[in-house]
């Protein structure tokens, strides 16, 4: 009998027919909740479950007694319950690797929009303000040259850093629970204390993962730290940054500006004042967000949930002690 699959994410048709080929397959719009009333009985039959935003709680783990595998379409599981799907020998995979050059651009295209103030001088000149030619009143600040804070040295923060090294001759500053000793002699980083690096960088850069020890782990005292001509971006997660204090940040000038592809809550809610803020780029959390990256993600935990349930070990496995 084939083995039942709950598929709640963009998959290509293509990716859909290799996983159709192999597996009893029942595909959910990404507007049901998974533990919807409706969705129970594919619950209490699934041997895995594939997409992205996954809501996975100890409840619906409790209605899904056959589950063996997860597999997220995202690096990122802080919305994955990890200990609890371990607890039930429940693999959960992720997809790291084919998305870290993608985020790392998406990383350096918020450098660079807010230090040259490119959307807000775009919309200047959209809004025919452009009569003359423009003073310092508009001008940006350099990039190249400067320093780059990387606060998570893991593997997109590493390709941030090397762009921002090896492209722009920037210096590079990291903080990070271990030294990486390779980085340090390929682009001449140097880690530092947190508190060290936010005083010293011209850019201070936020790549680590959502944890219990992350979790507002960039606060008042940490914006108070950074330059006022400080730039601050985050690619990682909207809850490491306390949002009230990055605002108030931002409105007393702080810190100089900031590039935001994440938030404590997405979408962003309408009252945040943040895509208002001149001083502010805010993208709807396009990190991974190309053709060819959610491609080759969606194709990653295709593959991982296949190896999974065919016994083999998958690419990404998160809590490898689940893997007998
Ligand atoms: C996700 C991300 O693709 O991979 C991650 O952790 O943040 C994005 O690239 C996005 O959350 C959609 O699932």
């Amino acid at each position: 009998m084939k083995k039942r699959l709950v598929v709640q994410g963009r998959l290509s048709d293509a990716q859909l027919a290799e996983l159709r080929d192999l597996f009893e397959v029942a595909v959910l719009p990404k507007t049901t909740a998974l533990d919807a009333p409706e969705n129970r009985a594919l619950l209490a039959e699934a041997h895995g479950i594939i997409g992205s935003g996954l809501a996975i709680t100890p409840q619906l783990l409790d209605a899904a007694p056959n589950l063996n595998v997860i597999a997220t379409i995202s690096v990122g599981y802080d919305n994955i319950p990890v200990d609890e799907l371990t607890k039930r020998g429940i693999m959960l995979c992720n997809t790291p690797d084919v998305l870290t050059e993608t985020t790392a651009d998406t990383g350096f295209a918020l450098i660079m929009t807010t230090a040259r103030r490119v959307v807000e001088l775009a919309e200047w000149v959209k809004a025919d303000k452009w009569q003359a030619s423009i003073g310092p009143a508009l001008f940006g600040s350099d990039i190249h040259g400067k320093t780059l804070g990387m606060v998570g040295f893991g593997r997109i923060g590493q390709a941030v850093a090397r762009r921002g090294a090896l492209g722009f001759g920037m210096r590079v500053l990291y903080s990070n629970a271990s030294p990486k000793p390779d980085l340090e002699s390929e682009l001449g980083a140097q880690r530092r204390e947190l508190n060290a690096l936010l005083a010293e960088a011209d850019f201070v850069c936020v790549t680590v993962p959502l944890t219990a020890e992350t979790e507002h782990l960039i606060g008042t005292q940490e914006f108070a730290q950074m330059k006022p001509s400080g730039i601050f971006i985050n690619i990682a997660r909207g809850k490491v940054v306390d949002e009230r204090a990055l605002i108030h940040a931002l409105e007393n000038g702080v810190i100089h500006a900031a590039g935001l592809d994440v938030f404590e809550q997405e979408p962003l809610p309408a009252s945040s004042p943040l895509p208002r803020m001149a001083n502010v780029v805010a993208l709807p959390h396009i990190g991974s967000a190309t053709h060819e990256t959610r491609d080759a993600m969606a194709q990653r935990a295709v593959d991982n949930i296949r190896l999974a349930l065919q016994g083999e070990r998958p690419i990404s496995l998160v809590n490898k002690e689940v893997y007998p």
